[in-house]
């Protein structure tokens, strides 16, 4: 008997990724220890390629190399890095630096008042792009775990925002000289670690690219839980990236609004939210990395890790094969024709400005009345949706 194909297996071509730190993620959290064993980067890269159908790793620089190594110890952990990349054809299409662990980041890294920790952090950026260049990677995430405050009065965030972008246009500026080829990703969150966290949503790094020296080389890397934990709608943010060009790199997860900072597996909690990001994805044709920035549940054990693993991969591609179907369903979209209503002679009115055009607009007569009373059926649209995604 042939043997029945999966349709939902994951191929690298699909491009999803895991960082060291969630695969590796040992289940410690602020009120208690790790509850799965601490595994070297080597043992991270065989479980993640045990599960099939993964395409990289990424890592902060002290994922891979504890900020204490010794040189000697440094080469060995790299030979078995590379070891393990090798023996699952597994790549690391990006690779950041860790600006939060180490107490010399309590009060931020680029932004830190101290001329001298900010001087540091540019140092270990360089140190960690050559790092992630050794392995190949061309994307170079920016999460500012420690760009903030608790108080106002400690930081003027005017001076901040000044500090942070001489940063980042020393480091674009390096990328160049080292020819790198980097795509720097600026990953935004609105809070945790820090009480308020600069940066605090994608728009913000949306706004600040314009401003930089080299913009061209600068992009996003949302997170679907840090809008979410604002209560935000992620994928809008996500929306407003992607058509100015700037979404390079994404991070997929799940999160419940007003909760701490959960990093749950992609799709976990909100099923509705994550299937209209994977729709928004997909009819674009997002072709950058899907990175999985979670971890699993602190209860599971190796085995059910390896069910974290392949569960995330396996949920962006059920909602992938949806996408498709829900593009094709004839209620839905008959629907959707009836709600989007063309006009010609209006559209081409509006679309460019000239004296002519404004003067024909100011002269159409409008019915707000006629207009306000067209039938906007949305109770049945998303009941519809509701039909789909559950299968009734
Ligand atoms: C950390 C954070 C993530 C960032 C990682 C990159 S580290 O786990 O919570 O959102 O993407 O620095
Ligand atoms: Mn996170
Ligand atoms: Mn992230």
């Amino acid at each position: 008997m042939a043997k029945r194909i999966d349709p939902y297996m994951p191929t690298p071509a699909d491009k999803f990724t895991f960082g060291l730190w969630t695969v590796g993620n040992p289940g410690a959290d602020p009120f208690g220890k790790a509850t799965r064993a601490v595994l070297s980067p080597a043992e991270i890269v065989d479980a993640i390629g045990e599960q099939g159908g993964a395409y990289g790793v990424n890592f902060h620089d002290n994922d891979l190399i504890p900020i204490d190594a010794t040189p000697a110890e440094a080469a060995q952990i790299k030979k078995d890095f590379r070891a393990a990349l090798r023996r699952h054809k597994l790549r690391v299409p990006m690779a950041t630096t860790n600006l939060f662990s180490d107490p010399v980041f309590k009060d931020g890294a680029f932004t830190s008042n101290d001329a001298e920790v900010r001087a540091y952090a540019i140092h270990k950026t360089m140190n960690a792009m050559q790092l992630g260049a050794e392995f190949g990677a061309k994307f170079y995430v920016f999460w500012g775990g420690r760009e903030g405050t608790e108080s106002d009065a400690t930081k003027d965030p005017v001076v901040a925002t000044k500090r942070f972008r001489e940063a980042i246009d020393f480091l674009c500026d390096y990328n160049k000289s080292q020819k790198f080829g980097y795509k720097f990703a600026f990953e935004a969150k609105p809070n945790e670690p820090r009480g308020h966290m600069y940066f605090s949503v994608t728009g913000s790094y949306l706004a600040l690219i314009p401003t930089l020296k080299h913009p061209e080389m600068c992009g996003v890397n949302p997170e679907f839980a840090h809008e979410t934990m604002a209560g935000l709608n992620f994928t809008h943010h996500v929306a407003q990236a992607l058509e100015a060009g700037k979404l390079f790199h994404i991070d997929l997860n799940d999160q419940e609004i007003g909760r701490y900072d959960q990093d749950f597996r992609f799709g976990s909690v909100n099923y509705k939210a994550a299937f209209f990001l994977v729709k928004l994805l997909t009819d674009y044709k997002y072709k950058g990395p899907k990175h999985f920035d979670s971890h699993a549940y602190r209860q599971s054990d190796p085995k059910d890790v390896g069910h974290f693993a392949r569960g995330s991969m396996r949920t962006y591609k059920i909602l992938e094969s949806k996408v498709e179907k829900f593009n094709k369903n004839r209620k839905i979209q008959s629907l959707l024709n009836k709600i989007n209503r063309d006009n010609a002679k209006l559209s081409k009115l509006t679309r460019n400005f000239s004296k002519a055009n404004a003067k024909a607009l100011l002269a159409t007569d409008f019915s707000r009345e006629k207009m306000a009373k067209k039938s906007l059926p949305y109770e049945e649209l998303d009941q519809l949706v509701f039909e789909f995604l559950n299968g009734a």
